[in-house]
C-alpha cells in the first residue's frame, strides 16, 4: 500500500489500482482529497501494471459532496475540474464504487468515472439545490445525457438521494453489489472491463438522450408551470433547470461554462449564503453543551398519550410510524373511537398517496392501544399529555399520573405556551418532567420543542432528543418562557399585525406581505385556516376585539366560509368587502384615523419584534444558539430557509439598520419596540447573532 496523502492511499491488486479515500465524516472533497485523487490517479496511469483503477471510500459513505466549509474561501489545491479530467482523460479505466451516498460533487465525481458500481444500499444524488446551489462540477451536463431530461430536471431540482436500484435502472450505475462484497466486485468488474477491452466510456459524449429533448422547450416550460408553487421564491431551482437547457441546446463545453457563471452567481448569492447556513444550524441544533455523550439514556420501549384528539393522536402516529407501541387513553369512549377513527383514517390517506401499503398501516395499528383506563399507562416508559390548554387539567392530569407512572418514567406536557415547572411541581417527581411541544399537524411538521425545566434531569433530556431524532423530528432544545421560544416570537408578529389592520393596513395587505416575503401564508389566512374561535367563548365574547367581532357575526375561518377572507367552495380565499367594513367601524369607534401603511413598515413591524424577542430569548438563555432560533422558525413556522431565520435575517440586513429601525418604531408606537439589550450590545460592539458562541 502506498499513501498518497494523509487521506489518500493506493494498492495495486493484481492489475487493478484502489485508490481509497478516508477523510472523515463524509469523505467531502477538500483541498486534500482533491489533491489525494489526483495524484493517486496520476500515479496509478504511471505505473505500467496498473490496467484499471477503482475509486472507493473508507467510512460509512462515498464522497458526500464538496466541503461546504471550504466555500467562500480562497481556494486551495487543484481545483475539481482538474481532478475530473484527470479521471475522466485517463488512459486506464476508473471505476467508482459506490457505498453510503454519492452525492453533489462525489455523484459528479462518479460521472467522470468510466463505469459505476454501487452497493445496493447506496444512494445517488445532486442535491445542491437544498444549498440554493447547483452542481457546478459538470452534474447538470453530464446526469442528463445518461438519465435523460425529464429525469435530471427532477433530480437536480429536488435534491433527492435516488437508492442504487432505481439509480441502475435509469442508467447511472452500471453493476448493483451487495454491500459486503463492493470493493471485491468493483475490482472483478474492473478485471471484466479490462479483459473485454471495454472503451473507456464518457458520459460528456453521450448525446441520444438529450437528443430527445432539443428543439423541444415545452418540456422545461410545462416542468416550470407544474412545479410553480414548489420553487416559489427559490433562486436555484431555475438555475438548475437553465442549466439542463444548455445540456441540451449548448456543445458540452459551452454547457460546462455556463454551469460555472450560474454556480458562482448562486454561490456568491444571499439565499445560497442562508441556505448553507441553514444546513449546519441544523445538524448543530443537536448538541447540548452541558449534556454529553457520557449522559445515561433512558430505556424506551412503550409510549403513553393521554388525549386522543388532533394532538394526541397526531403525536401517536409518530411513535407508531417508529415502531413504537403506543397506549392512549381518552376519558370518553366516543371521544377514544374518533380520536383512533382519525389516525386510521389519516393512514389511509397516506396509502392512497402510495407513500405506505395497506399492510404497514395494520402493522401500525396493531401497536395502539385504546383505553379509558389511565392505570393502563403504569408500563409506559414516556408517557405524553396532549389535553386542553389549561393549567388547572394539566396540573390534575400530572398529579393522577404522578402516581400511576412506574419510577425512571418520563413525563412529558405537550403545551405550547405554559409553565412547565408549575406543571412539574403537580408532581413528586420533577426531575423527570419535561415539555415536548410537538406543532400541529404533529403528524407532519418536523419541529419539536423540548422544554427544560428548571429541575429536568439531564437524562431525561438526552433521552428525548435521542428520541425525538428517531421519530424523524428536528429537536431544539429551549428553556421556560411564555411561549417557548416559537409561540413566544410569533406573539409578537400577531400583535403587530393586528394594530396594523386598525392603523388603515387591511389583513391581505399584510398576508401579502409576509407571503412575498417567503411564508406559505400570512398571519390573517393563518387564522381563518386554524379557526378564530379558538379559545373563544360566545357567551364571554364582548365585540372587544376583531376577532371576537367576527366570531359573533359567525365568521369563525374557513370552516365556515369565512373569516377574515371570504371563501367559495373550494376554499379560494377573496378579500371580504364586509370586513374590510368591520374593521373600518371598529377603528373608527376607538378614535383612529386610517392612514396609509407601506409594504415596508408593514415588514419591518411584524418582523423586527419577532428579531427583537429573539435576541431576549437570547439574553434570559431559553434557547441555547441564535441559529437554534432560526431552525424553530424554519422547521415550526413556515419561514423560508432561503432566508436562513430570522436571526440570520437580522444579521444580513445589519443589526444596526434592525436597531436603528425599532428605536424609531419605539418612538412612534412605544414600548412593545424596546430594543432588547443584548442587540444594543451587539450594535455597540460591531458584532452579528452569528458571531455569539
Ligand atoms: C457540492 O457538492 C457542490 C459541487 O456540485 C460543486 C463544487 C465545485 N461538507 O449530516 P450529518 C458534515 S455542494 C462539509 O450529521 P448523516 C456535517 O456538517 C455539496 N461537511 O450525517 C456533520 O458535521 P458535524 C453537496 C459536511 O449521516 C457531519 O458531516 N452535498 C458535508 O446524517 C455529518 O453529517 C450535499 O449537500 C459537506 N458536504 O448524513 C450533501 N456534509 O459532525 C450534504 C456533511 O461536525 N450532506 N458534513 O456536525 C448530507 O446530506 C449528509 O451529511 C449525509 C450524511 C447524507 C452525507
Amino acid at each position: 500500500m502506498t499513501t498518497i496523502n494523509p487521506v489518500t492511499d493506493l494498492t495495486v491488486d493484481a492489475g487493478v489500482a484502489v485508490l481509497t479515500i478516508d477523510s472523515p465524516p463524509v469523505n467531502a472533497l477538500s483541498a486534500n482529497v482533491r489533491a489525494g485523487i489526483l495524484a493517486g490517479v496520476r500515479q496509478a496511469v504511471a505505473d505500467d501494471a496498473v490496467k484499471a483503477i477503482v475509486l472507493i471510500c473508507a467510512g460509512k459513505t462515498f464522497i458526500a459532496g464538496a466541503d461546504i466549509t471550504e466555500f467562500g474561501k480562497p481556494p486551495t489545491g487543484p481545483s475539481l475540474p482538474e481532478v475530473q479530467a484527470a479521471i475522466e482523460d485517463a488512459p486506464k479505466p476508473v471505476i467508482a464504487a459506490i457505498h453510503g451516498t454519492a452525492l453533489g460533487g462525489g455523484l459528479e465525481v462518479a460521472l467522470v468515472c468510466h463505469y459505476r458500481v454501487a452497493a445496493r444500499s447506496a444512494k445517488c444524488g445532486l442535491p445542491e439545490v437544498n444549498l440554493g446551489l447547483l452542481p457546478g462540477a459538470g452534474g447538470t451536463q453530464r446526469l442528463p445525457r445518461i438519465v435523460g431530461v425529464e429525469k435530471a430536471l427532477e433530480m437536480v431540482t429536488s435534491g433527492t438521494h435516488v437508492p442504487a436500484p432505481a439509480a441502475a435502472e435509469m442508467g447511472l450505475v452500471d453493476l448493483l453489489t451487495d454491500d459486503a462484497s463492493l470493493r471485491a466486485d468493483a475490482i472483478a468488474f474492473a478485471r471484466q472491463v479490462v479483459a473485454e477491452a471495454r472503451p473507456l466510456r464518457k458520459v460528456r459524449d453521450l448525446d441520444d438522450k438529450i437528443a430527445a429533448a432539443r428543439g423541444k422547450p415545452e418540456i422545461f416550460a410545462e416542468f416550470r408551470r407544474a412545479n410553480a408553487r414548489r420553487f416559489r421564491g427559490f433562486d436555484a431551482p431555475e438555475y438548475n433547470i437553465r442549466c439542463i437547457e444548455a445540456a441540451v441546446e449548448l456543445p458540452f463545453d459551452e454547457g460546462l461554462k455556463r454551469e460555472r457563471a450560474m454556480f458562482v452567481e448562486l454561490l456568491n448569492g444571499n439565499q445560497s449564503a442562508a441556505q448553507r447556513y441553514y444546513f449546519f444550524a441544523s445538524r448543530q441544533v443537536w448538541q447540548l453543551p452541558d449534556i454529553g455523550a457520557d449522559t445515561p439514556l433512558l430505556p424506551v420501549k412503550q409510549v403513553g398519550i393521554i388525549g386522543a384528539g388532533t394532538m394526541g393522536g397526531g403525536i401517536a402516529m409518530n411513535f407508531l410510524n417508529a415502531g413504537y407501541p403506543v397506549t392512549i387513553v381518552e376519558t370518553s369512549q366516543q371521544a377514544l373511537d374518533r380520536g383512533v377513527r382519525t389516525i386510521r383514517a389519516n393512514y389511509e390517506n397516506t396509502a392512497k398517496k402510495g407513500r405506505i401499503t395497506a399492510a404497514d398501516i395494520e402493522r401500525r395499528m396493531a401497536l395502539l392501544t385504546p383505553t379509558l383506563q389511565m392505570e393502563r399507562l403504569a408500563d409506559a416508559d414516556l408517557v405524553i399529555e396532549a389535553v386542553f390548554e389549561n393549567m388547572d387539567v394539566k396540573k390534575d392530569v400530572f398529579g393522577r399520573l404522578d402516581r400511576i407512572a412506574k419510577p425512571g418514567a418520563i413525563l412529558a406536557t405537550n403545551t405550547s405556551a405554559l409553565d412547565v415547572d408549575e406543571i412539574a411541581a403537580a408532581t413528586s417527581r420533577p426531575e423527570a418532567v419535561i415539555g415536548l411541544h410537538f406543532f400541529s399537524p404533529a403528524n407532519v411538521m418536523k419541529l419539536l420543542e423540548v422544554v427544560r425545566g428548571a429541575k429536568t434531569a439531564k437524562p431525561v433530556i438526552r433521552t428525548s432528543m435521542e428520541l425525538a431524532r428517531k421519530i424523524g423530528k428536528i429537536a431544539a432544545l429551549v428553556g421556560v418562557c411564555p411561549g417557548f421560544v416559537g409561540n413566544r416570537m410569533l406573539a409578537q408578529r400577531q400583535r403587530e399585525a393586528q394594530k396594523l389592520v386598525l392603523e388603515g393596513a387591511l389583513p391581505w395587505d399584510v398576508d401579502r406581505v409576509l407571503y412575498d416575503f417567503g411564508f406559505p401564508m400570512g398571519p390573517f389566512a393563518m387564522s381563518d385556516l386554524a379557526g378564530l374561535d379558538l379559545g373563544w367563548v360566545r357567551e364571554k365574547s364582548s365585540s372587544s376585539t376583531l376577532r371576537e367581532i367576527l366570531c359573533e357575526m359567525d365568521r369563525r375561518g374557513q370552516k365556515t366560509g369565512a373569516g377574515y377572507y371570504d371563501y367559495d367552495e373550494k376554499r379560494n380565499a377573496r378579500p371580504s368587502p364586509v370586513v374590510e367594513q368591520v374593521i373600518r367601524d371598529f377603528a373608527a369607534k376607538q378614535g383612529r384615523t386610517s392612514r396609509v401603511v407601506s409594504e415596508q413598515e408593514i415588514l419591518e413591524r411584524c418582523i423586527y419584534p419577532m428579531i427583537n424577542e429573539g435576541a431576549k430569548i437570547l439574553e434570559e438563555g431559553k434557547a441555547i444558539r441564535a441559529s437554534d432560533i432560526d431552525v424553530i422558525w424554519v422547521n415550526g413556522y413556515g419561514w423560508p430557509v432561503y432566508r436562513g431565520g430570522p436571526m440570520f435575517y437580522a444579521d444580513t440586513i445589519g443589526l444596526d439598520k434592525v436597531l436603528e429601525t425599532l428605536r424609531r418604531y419605539e418612538e412612534s408606537f412605544g414600548a412593545d419596540f424596546k430594543p432588547a439589550g443584548l442587540l444594543e450590545d451587539l450594535v455597540a460592539q460591531g458584532r452579528k447573532f452569528g458571531d455569539l458562541k
